[in-house]
């Protein structure tokens, strides 16, 4: 049995205090926050196989309160859990509209950072009992403390993030976070509630021979995307690769993290844009994928570098082991070739 000291994600994020720089503790309380609506959410999304049960969505339950979808529910737990404890000064989720402001007690907006999440991620997976996930991306404001947040300070290309994790509520409910200094992975004890950590310095191989995107929309791709799905299934060398395709983007990019392999979402005729959210969704799985020493691009360029210009602009997105990636980006840039030659 493998002799792994238990180390409780609180007593980590303190023996690690360094890692918070300009820390004043405020990113650990952040961090505690999230934990605090994560443990909220996994018990809730545990428990979604009783719905038909207990009482349907948009039916009351035995308190007289409405039914919430899932989704719906955990961006509202997300959100009261950072409002109620003053930590952030301003949220934007996959949810809303516009993002929110967070007035202090004292209305001086004193907190220095702003949360981009995505609350339930791939929720329409739920109602097949597949895993989903909450995705989160932390940032420093840009605006003077003291007043209120302005867009600029959710617009922010991915570099600028402090810290980014999802919560993956899988078999086991797992937090997996950097703050630019690896990539760490804490599984919970429902027992108890408290995450230990499970996966320390998670590291994603150069090497792998897993891809995993939604085939099923293969004739809409562009051709270098196409041309590397028949590189990947040709018999020669290490390959044919196998395919795995969960469609739940937290539980594809961890099945990545751990044993290798690229994730797929490119542009298509019908979403020339692609599907997945830059600030929700790919910053954060870019800046985790990178620290664990894989890589992210949208099939040019660096999720990373991208500068955002709305809330909820969308990106092709490829990410995972680090070679692999690049092959794609070279097939990617030999069809961009033959394009402009005709
Ligand atoms: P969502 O934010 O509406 O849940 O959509 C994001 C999800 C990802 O989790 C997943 O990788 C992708 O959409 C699957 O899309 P598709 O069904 O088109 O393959
Ligand atoms: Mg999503």
């Amino acid at each position: 049995m493998k002799n792994i000291a238990r180390k409780t994600l609180d007593e980590f994020i303190i023996e690690r205090q360094e890692d918070f720089k300009y820390s004043t503790g405020e990113l650990s309380r952040l961090l505690n926050s999230i934990l605090l609506a994560a443990r909220v959410v996994s018990y809730k999304v545990n428990k979604a196989g009783l719905v038909d049960i207990l009482g349907a969505v948009g039916t009351t339950n035995v308190q007289g309160e409405d039914q919430k979808k899932l989704d719906v529910y955990a961006n509202d737990v997300f959100i009261q859990t950072l409002v109620n404890r003053e930590i952030v000064c301003g949220i934007a989720s996959e949810e809303n509209d516009n993002f929110i402001t967070i007035q202090g007690l004292d209305e001086g907006h004193n907190n220095k950072y702003v949360v981009l999440m995505d609350p339930l991620d791939g929720s329409s997976n739920i109602e097949v009992n597949v895993s989903v996930g909450t995705i989160f991306s932390i940032y420093r404001r840009i605006s003077p403390i003291g007043s209120p947040v302005t867009m600029e300070d959710f617009l922010q290309p991915g570099v600028n993030q402090v810290a980014a994790g999802y919560i993956l509520y899988g078999t086991s409910t797992m937090i997996v976070y950097t703050t630019g200094r690896g990539v760490n992975g804490f599984t919970l004890n429902p027992a108890i509630g408290s995450f230990y950590l499970s996966h320390p310095d998670m590291r994603c191989s150069k090497n792998a021979k897993t891809y995993s995107i939604n085939e099923g929309n293969y004739v809409h791709f562009p051709q270098g995307v196409k041309d590397y799905i028949k590189y990947c299934q040709e018999e020669k060398d290490e390959r044919p690769y196998t395919a795995r395709y969960i469609g739940s983007l937290v539980s594809d990019c961890h099945r990545n993290l751990i044993t290798g392999g690229i994730y797929l979402y490119p542009s298509t005729h019908k979403a020339p844009k692609g599907k997945l959210r830059l600030l929700y969704e790919c910053n954060p799985m870019a800046f985790i994928t990178e620290q664990a020493g894989g890589s992210a691009t949208d099939g040019r360029n660096r999720i990373l570098e991208l500068q955002p210009t709305e809330l909820h602009q969308r990106t092709p997105f490829y990410c995972g082991s680090a070679n692999m990636v690049e092959k794609l980006k070279d097939f990617i840039a030999q069809a961009d070739e033959k394009e402009t030659k005709k």
